[in-house]
């Protein structure tokens, strides 16, 4: 069945003649079609649905078609936006197209072929940019296989393509439908090796089965889905913190958020909301950010970082070493704790590795910044860690992400009875 496998487009305008002739147009050609009369209603279907590509008019009461697509273009990196106007070119809708919010200009009134041309190619790019970012997600994986054949362009299929399409649908519906899971990896105390905290990690069950982290989240930050499963991710973790902290009253509990959530204007909230539901001690909630993103810092992700530290709450930079920080930047945010990349920590055992690493953790000293070591996988690393004066150790060599219902046991086993064994 080829029909699935066109796509999915909204279609924004005021005018319901234009809408019902776009829809016509475009049914015919096997699109999946929404349409909304106002950029209100379209930002509606977007929270719940994935929209491969918008056709938006410029000149609609309320918002108009700039002002929305510009608003929702940082949430959609992978989307294809085009405007279909009735007036020429302004500066406004130049700027729009200069920004990237708007890929595409068209008058109106259309011609049908060109118009159902311009989509086929939209489509096709969006096909191309999608294929080619888990072409290298994948080639960062050490499980793929380097093949120095494959072809620069990668060959896609609209098989793959449609089976990302539906766990894209699924995904939207994954937090409210159970599907999501934490598991808890333990952070130990490299002095005491007592269990200091939990890294919280995210698991989907899709009707097909577990899906790998990064692929869902990457999925999540094309599709518009991922500030649900953050907001689930900030609730779910609040309210266990909460709860572990009537027992473990020293207990800290980290959770990742996507550089996305950090661009937009409600993770603050999501944050704020759910500490207020779950009492709690706010600076055993770490929110750990990707270095990558925490070093191309826009104003936005800055005003982010900070309101979410006057919360009360710790931020700690995450996959240190993966990226390439500035250590300026480091200094001038309000982070507490830097996790030192899985890269980084196995490097520990040759002469060099442990000289940047000896200078990282100096570095951290300095700036007053706590330190996380990920990926510790022997006991040889444990100690060289200790001895350079890393504060937590998290990674293998205690324990790999566990399930909810083993947290209890852990923390009765005293966690360095594990160490070892
Ligand atoms: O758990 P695992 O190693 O498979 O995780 C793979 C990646 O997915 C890690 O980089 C981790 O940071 C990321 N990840 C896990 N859980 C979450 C989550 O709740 N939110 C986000 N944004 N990323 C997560
Ligand atoms: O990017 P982030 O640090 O959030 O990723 C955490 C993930 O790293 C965990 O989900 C876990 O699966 C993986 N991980 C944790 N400890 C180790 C380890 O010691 N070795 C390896 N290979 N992976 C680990
Ligand atoms: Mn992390």
């Amino acid at each position: 069945m080829q029909k699935s496998a066109s796509g999915t487009l909204l279609i924004v305008d005021d005018e319901p003649g234009v809408r019902r002739s776009l829809a016509r147009l475009m049914r015919k050609e096997g699109y999946e079609i929404h349409s909304a009369e106002s950029a209100i209603e379209a930002a509606d279907i977007l929270a719940q649905s994935s929209v491969d590509i918008i056709l938006c008019d410029q000149d609609m009461p309320g918002q108009s078609g700039t002002e929305f697509l510009r608003d929702i273009a940082p949430k959609y990196p992978h989307q294809r936006r085009i405007m279909l106007s009735g007036r020429f070119r302004s500066d406004d809708v130049a700027a729009a197209l200069d920004s990237g919010a708007v890929h595409k200009f068209m008058m109106k009134p259309w011609d049908d072929t060109i118009l159902k041309a311009d989509i086929r190619e939209s489509f096709r790019q969006l096909m191309l940019s999608v294929t080619n970012e888990e072409r290298l997600g994948d080639a960062n994986d050490a499980s793929a296989t380097d093949n120095p054949l494959s072809p620069a362009v990668p060959d896609v299929t609209w098989g793959s393509f449609n089976a990302n399409r539906e766990l894209s649908r699924e995904l939207h519906s994954a937090a409210s439908s159970g599907a999501l899971q934490l598991q808890y990896q333990p952070q130990v105390d490299a002095q005491s090796l007592c269990t200091s905290g939990f890294e919280a990690l995210l698991r989907w069950q899709s009707s097909n089965g577990p899906v790998r982290p990064d692929h869902f989240i990457s999925l999540a930050e094309r599709n518009g889905s991922i500030s649900k499963l953050t907001r689930w991710v900030i609730n779910e973790t609040c309210y266990r913190l909460s709860e572990w902290q009537q027992v473990w009253p020293d207990i800290r509990v980290g959770l990742n958020v996507s550089p996305i959530d950090l661009r937009a204007d409600y993770l603050v909230e999501f944050v704020a909301e759910a500490i207020k539901n779950n009492p709690l001690e706010r600076s055993a909630l770490q929110i750990e950010v990707t270095e990558s993103q925490a070093l191309t810092t826009d104003e936005k992700t800055v005003a982010t970082l900070e309101a979410l530290s006057s919360l009360g709450v710790t931020l700690a930079i995450d996959d240190f070493g993966a990226g390439a920080t500035s250590l300026s930047t480091l200094a001038s945010l309000p982070f507490n704790t830097l996790k030192l990349d899985r890269s980084l920590t196995t490097q520990v055992e040759t002469q060099k590795g442990e000289k940047v690493i000896r200078k990282i953790l100096e570095m951290c000293d300095d700036l007053s910044l706590k330190t996380t070591v990920e990926g510790v996988e022997s006991l040889e690393q444990l100690q060289l860690f200790q001895e350079l004066g890393a504060t937590t150790i998290q990674g293998y060599y205690f324990s790999p992400p566990i399930d909810l219902s083993d947290v209890d046991s852990w923390m009765k086993s005293g966690a360095t009875g594990v160490a070892g064994g």
